[in-house]
């Protein structure tokens, strides 16, 4: 339910304790319903933090991706309970992969092998990866890891594309709505056709934030901030989390004629994206990030939860120009950031337009 909804609820329900015994059928059982709803509503608190997560603010720990065959890659992550400035001044004490939420992006080659260790330093809950990306039987492949342990994996990447990552221990919509998603990039052997007329890669993520650890609110509510992040593609790019106000006062850069590479994935977890660069079109997208599944043109690319897609544009004049989720009421919500585009590919200081 719409949170203004919920607040309009509570407040007619004081109005038929108002109202009650105006002559209806059962006046008093209707008032005694009626102030059991208020009561059950009041009583409502605000979920706090679980006791052994108090005080807890676990230090990134930076991912291990190391090639260890021609066709095989060691992934090492961690579950851990990291604070995450969501909005300026505000902290979700979330439960990430590695200390960011998203968590940090996974990039192996079509057909690779993963040889995945996680590491749960959760000391509360148990913790699991499920990599879109891979097949395997989830009760084995995607099993859960006891607190303070560690659990070792081995499942194929044989499909291109963007995918969603996320832990799947239940009940899972609190262990996303939390923090624990992030990317995965399977780079498709062949490349894509546009490959060589590509001048800059950026990664975009977008995510939702909720009241704190409500699963009533994940469930029923509407997201109170919907963010956007980017991750980084190599050493030395830029890594942020999914907050409100990074990627606008701290825009992605471009230099003016660019063509421009995003990676870009919804990883929810309940709303869909609408995912629009203002000011461009895309001559070229991949949906779901498959070279197989090419699209021309396109002014807005639907990214169902978990869905990701390559979009390709080409930047024409300076000036700043707003990336955001068409699903306007996201965008107030947050989910809007600046590509500035400069004579130099630098940031020229100059004021952003946002949306
Ligand atoms: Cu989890």
């Amino acid at each position: 339910m719409n949170k203004v909804l919920k607040m309009a609820v509570v407040g007619a329900l004081s109005i038929s304790v108002l109202l009650a015994g105006c002559g209806t059928a059962d006046p008093e059982a209707e008032q005694k319903e009626a102030e059991d709803n208020v009561v059950a509503a009041e009583e409502k608190k605000e979920p706090e933090v679980i006791k052994p997560h108090q005080g807890l603010n676990q230090e990134p720990t930076p991912i291990k991706i190391e090639r260890v065959g021609e066709n095989e890659v060691n992934v090492e992550m961690t579950a851990q309970i990291t604070d995450i400035e969501i909005a300026p001044g505000e902290f979700y004490k979330a439960w990430t992969f590695n200390g960011e939420v998203p968590g940090p992006l996974v990039v192996v080659e079509e057909g690779d092998v993963i040889n995945f260790t996680l590491k749960n330093m959760d000391p509360a809950i148990p913790h699991s990866m499920d990599f879109h990306a891979v097949h395997t039987a989830p009760s084995k492949g995607f099993a859960n890891v006891e607190p303070d342990e560690t659990g070792t994996f081995t499942y194929p990447a044989n499909n291109p594309g963007v995918f969603m990552y996320h832990c799947g221990t239940n009940p899972t919509l609190s262990h996303i709505a939390n923090g624990m998603h992030g990317t995965i990039i399977v780079k498709p052997k062949d490349g894509y056709p546009t490959d060589d007329l590509v001048d800059r890669e950026y990664v975009l993520i977008q995510n939702e934030w909720y009241d704190y650890n409500d699963l009533e609110d994940f469930t029923y509510g509407e997201p109170n901030y919907v963010v956007f992040s980017t991750k980084a593609l190599k050493d030395g790019d830029r890594n942020t989390n999914g907050d409100t106000f990074t990627l606008k006062d701290e825009p992605l850069l471009a230099k003016v004629g660019e063509r421009v590479r995003i990676y870009v994935n919804n990883v929810g977890p309940n709303e869909v994206s609408s995912f629009h660069v203002v000011g461009t079109v895309f001559e070229d997208v991949y949906i779901d990030g498959n070279p197989y599944n090419h699209m021309k043109g396109m002014q807005t690319v639907q990214l169902p939860a978990s869905g990701g897609a390559v979009v390709e544009f080409v930047v024409t004049e300076v000036g700043s120009y707003p990336f955001v989720t068409h699903q306007f009421e996201h965008a107030q919500m947050g989910a809007s950031g600046i590509l500035k585009v400069t004579e130099t590919g630098e940031d020229d200081g100059k004021a952003t337009m946002s949306h």
